[in-house]
């Protein structure tokens, strides 16, 4: 099998590239180590930047985010009982849309498939081959023997536990890595929100965050002990700790039902530079991870993807500038990215080691944002995304 550009990854990296350089002219084959139906399971991210709605815009991928994307235009820090609403829309004039990165994931699975691009689920023993050279492949093995995709690229959009990053020779990447003292428990219910707008909270028991999938289904999450069990949490449990974080009047219009997905996430800032390596291009969560605070997880990945497709398509237009620039272009938002979410993360989290001193400052840095428009626009840009590389 031969192809332009081997992509490994089914995830949202993966398909919104295949989807834009399909849109470019540029062949693909997606090689996905899953199940459809086990990707689209997968319960993730729920706010979408302008910059990824545009893009989706771009892949033709857009019509149902058009109709059930929810724009919001601001959202809420609670500090103990403190509410301070951060209106994106007056400070930035833009806003963000709530759309889960399931229904991105489902689109964009529809749409490979109603142009009849050639994806590959539930592939074993996949591995790209000869990324140095000027000939790189991706291989793997499924009916009991082994296939090998020819392709003038690989893009890497394989996740953070994938096989690309890990198949490069020692000494070719530089990591950076920060492994957070706690995890997010998170449910989904088909119950309604409580707040129109998302709630993020923080307080002596700890992180929570109110947020939504539509006005009937909730996605609730609380920071919880790195060593918690899922089977610590029946669903009356969650709900009453939910409620003795949330703030005092959200509390009482929670509605609880049953948990139709309950689960506990670790949390981490990591990058890996550069991100290419010969002809393997990184993309997303293969290169990059951050704590889900800042909502960035998702779209930083549509952003890589965005920008690679771009470079790609100018190479077979005849110019090598942009893959040959891509790396440091994507790092140079990336690390913008990685930063506000760990300074969001150390803001809303109760550390082990805060201690009282810790706690005032967070106090101290919430009060502040309280009283300076100046504060909150610099949150509010950074939330609803960063442009990207000129
Ligand atoms: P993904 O991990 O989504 O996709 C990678 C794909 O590659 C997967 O389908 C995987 O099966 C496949 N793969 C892996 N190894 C392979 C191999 N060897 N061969 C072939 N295929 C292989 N972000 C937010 O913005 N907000 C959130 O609330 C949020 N919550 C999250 C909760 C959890 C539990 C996790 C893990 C992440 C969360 N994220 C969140 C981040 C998440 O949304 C990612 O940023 C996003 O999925 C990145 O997309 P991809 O880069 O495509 O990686
Ligand atoms: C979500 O709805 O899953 C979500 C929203 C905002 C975040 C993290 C997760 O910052």
């Amino acid at each position: 099998m031969r192809t332009q550009v081997a992509i490994v990854g089914a995830g949202p990296a993966g398909l919104l590239l295949g989807a834009l350089l399909h849109r470019a002219g540029v062949a693909n084959v997606i090689v996905e180590q899953r199940s459809a139906e086990h990707v689209l399971g997968r319960i993730r991210a729920g706010v979408l930047e302008q910059v990824t709605v545009d893009l989706l815009r771009e892949a033709g991928v857009a019509a149902r985010l058009a109709e059930q994307g929810l724009p919001h235009d601001g959202f809420e820090l609670s500090f103990d009982a403190t509410r301070l609403r951060i209106d994106l829309q007056a400070l930035t004039g833009r806003h963000v849309t709530v759309y889960g990165q399931t229904e991105v994931t489902r689109d964009l699975m529809a749409h490979r498939r109603d142009a009849g691009l050639t994806t590959v689920y539930a592939a074993e023993q996949v591995q790209p081959q000869g990324c140095d050279g000027a000939r790189p492949a991706v291989t793997w093995r499924q009916g009991g023997r082994e296939h090998r995709l020819q392709a003038d690229f690989i893009a890497g959009c394989d996740g953070f536990h994938g096989v690309c990053r890990a198949s490069l020779p020692a000494g070719a990447l530089s990591t950076f890595e920060k492994v957070y003292p706690f995890g997010w428990l998170g449910v989904l219910s088909d119950t309604p929100p409580v707040s129109r707008e998302l709630i993020y909270g923080a307080g002596e028991r700890g992180f929570t965050l109110a947020s939504m999938r539509s006005p009937t289904r909730s996605r609730y999450y609380l920071q919880c002990p790195l060593d918690d069990r899922l089977q610590a949490w029946s669903d009356d449990a969650f709900w009453a700790e939910l409620k003795r974080r949330l703030p005092p009047d959200a509390a009482a219009q929670l509605v609880t039902g049953p948990s139709i997905e309950k689960s506990i996430a670790p949390l981490r800032s990591f990058v890996a530079e550069p991100m290419r390596f010969g002809r393997l291009f990184l993309a997303g969560d293969a290169a990059h991870i951050v704590p889900p605070t800042g909502a960035k997880g998702l779209n930083l990945a549509a952003a890589d993807v965005g920008l690679l497709a771009r470079c790609l398509a100018e190479h077979y237009g005849g110019s090598d500038a942009g893959i040959d620039h891509y790396s440091a272009r994507a790092l140079a938002r990336v690390w913008k990215a990685e930063r506000f979410s760990w300074w969001f993360t150390s803001l809303m989290h109760r550390f082990p080691d805060t201690g009282a001193f810790g706690a005032r400052m967070q106090r101290a840095e919430f009060d502040y944002l309280c009283s300076s428009a100046a504060a909150q626009t610099a949150l509010a840009e950074n939330y609803v995304g960063l442009p990207l590389a000129g």
